[in-house]
């Protein structure tokens, strides 16, 4: 047979003909020339062939044995970095990748020892990128570094105004009045532009349509030109529709203060109820949760979650219990056992109206009977990302039973901080608390004067 009969070259390949076995790669057979190079590990310049095709191939394993094994000096820093990484010896790599010396390279050093658990010798390297990295750059090697020090407790807690400014910044990307205000023209296209963000971030048309008129009335008087000369009162009119809806939540008296939680399945009632919880703790109090939403186990389970998280007790019963049997049993437990705090959670299935309504009260008359004077507040908690659509469905829970506040949940996640002033006005229930992200300190005080500067800078 011809067939199978090699040809001389390849014969020659096989012998270790380096001319050969690159005439092979050369066609294309890099598969062979790997497997006759291999017999010629010992050969220094074979070697060196055998170690490129590796790397062309993505063959680091191979790759690595021959530097670990053979020949530490056939590759360079830069390969034996790829070469560590990618077979996941993190600490080596780091080293080969920081005698690179330039930012991106010390970045990626200090990255894989803080994957490598090694988060002080991490800052080390990326403090190095850092003063190294072109201005653009920096930030990005900031993040790390300060996600880093905040794992191991250097850096001081996120604030208060840290936090709103993470929870403002979906609403601020989508309307930018910064821009807007920034010294342009003052013309018709500029109140069209400024009317059109102000229905975008959901402060409703006639709110949106006073605060226009107020601005062209006072740009005619004062005869001004550009933008950046009505800011100070666009702020002024903004603070004003939202400081209207500001008051604060009533803190824990003396004895036994209840706080209950309505709202739509969703809207962030347990999640509310954990944070809260979390603080009053915090605060030396005794806290007790209760289950009222027995609606679904899943529901019982999440607010046990969040008892454990805060340091809360709770009152529970089994799924499809009546509410109203698991706030008597808490109320009772509070009054014996003398809790400060008492959160209530409630279900909020709004497709059923007459007995969600029903429920509610049944659920207020049983706190009434052991404590005449609470529940202290009845907060309502409404999804931001819903915006004003919240109104509607607040109305419900309205009729049932009086609202001393609103709570609002996920404004970081939503687009329409604006929102706050319909909700506040259409509804009159002044808004007590935001909830700015998921974590158990990520819930505030509503404070208008510092929402307008967030919203605005
Ligand atoms: N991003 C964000 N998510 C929230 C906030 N409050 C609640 N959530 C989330 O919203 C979802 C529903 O919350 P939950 O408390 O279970 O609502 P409930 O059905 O009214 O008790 C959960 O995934 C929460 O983590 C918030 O302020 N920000
Ligand atoms: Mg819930």
């Amino acid at each position: 047979m011809f067939f199978w009969k090699k040809s001389k070259e390849e014969k020659l390949a096989e012998e270790g003909d380096k001319g050969a076995i690159l005439a092979l790669i050369e066609k294309g057979k890099k598969e062979k020339a790997i497997e006759i190079l291999e017999r010629f590990k010992e050969n220094k310049e074979l070697r060196g062939l055998l170690f490129k095709l590796y790397m062309e191939e993505g063959k680091y394993y191979y790759a690595y044995q021959l530097i670990e094994h053979y020949d530490p000096d056939l590759a360079s820093a830069k390969e034996k970095a790829l070469i560590y990484e990618k077979v996941g010896e993190l600490e080596k790599s780091a080293k080969e990748y920081a005698k690179l010396g330039d930012w991106e390279s010390l970045k990626k050093a200090g990255m894989l020892l803080w994957q490598a658990k090694k988060p002080q010798e991490a800052l080390e390297y990326l403090n190095r990128s850092l003063s190294l990295a072109p201005a653009l750059k920096r930030q990005e090697v900031e993040e790390v570094i300060n996600k880093i020090k905040e794992e191991l407790g250097l850096l001081p807690k996120e604030g208060l105004l840290e936090r709103l400014r993470k929870g403002l910044k979906k609403t601020k990307e989508a309307i930018e009045f910064g821009i807007i205000f920034a010294g342009r023209k003052i013309d018709e296209e500029f109140f069209e532009e400024l009317e059109e963000k102000l229905i975008r971030a959901d402060v409703g048309s006639k709110t949106t349509l006073y605060i226009v008129e107020e601005l062209r009335k006072e740009a005619i008087r004062k005869n001004l030109k550009t933008s950046d000369q009505l800011l100070d009162s666009f702020k002024r009119l903004l603070l004003e529709q939202i400081g209207k809806c500001q008051a604060s939540l009533k803190e824990p008296h003396e004895g036994q203060t209840v706080y209950l939680f309505l709202g739509v399945n969703g809207s962030g009632k347990t999640t509310t109820i954990g944070k809260l919880a979390y603080r009053f703790v915090k605060e030396g109090k005794k806290v007790l949760l209760v289950a009222g939403d027995t609606f679904r186990s899943a529901a019982i389970e999440q607010l046990e979650v969040w008892a454990q998280r805060s340091g809360a007790h709770i009152v529970k019963k089994h799924e499809g219990a009546d509410p109203a049997s698991v706030v008597y049993e808490a109320m009772q437990k509070a009054k014996d056992e003398g809790y400060d705090v008492i959160l209530i959670d409630t279900a909020g299935r709004l497709h059923t109206k007459e007995p969600l309504i029903r429920e509610l009260r049944k659920v207020r008359d049983v706190i009434k009977k052991f404590f005449p004077e609470e529940p202290t507040e009845t907060l309502l908690v409404l999804d931001a990302t819903i915006g004003q659509n919240s109104i509607q469905q607040a109305k419900v829970f309205k009729e049932a039973v009086d609202i001393s506040g609103v709570v609002l949940t996920k404004l970081d996640g939503s687009a329409k901080g604006g929102a706050v002033v319909p909700i506040c006005k259409d509804l009159g229930i002044p808004i007590k608390l935001i909830g700015v992200g998921e974590g158990i300190e990520d819930l505030q005080p509503f404070d208008a004067q510092a929402f307008v500067e967030e919203l605005i800078s």
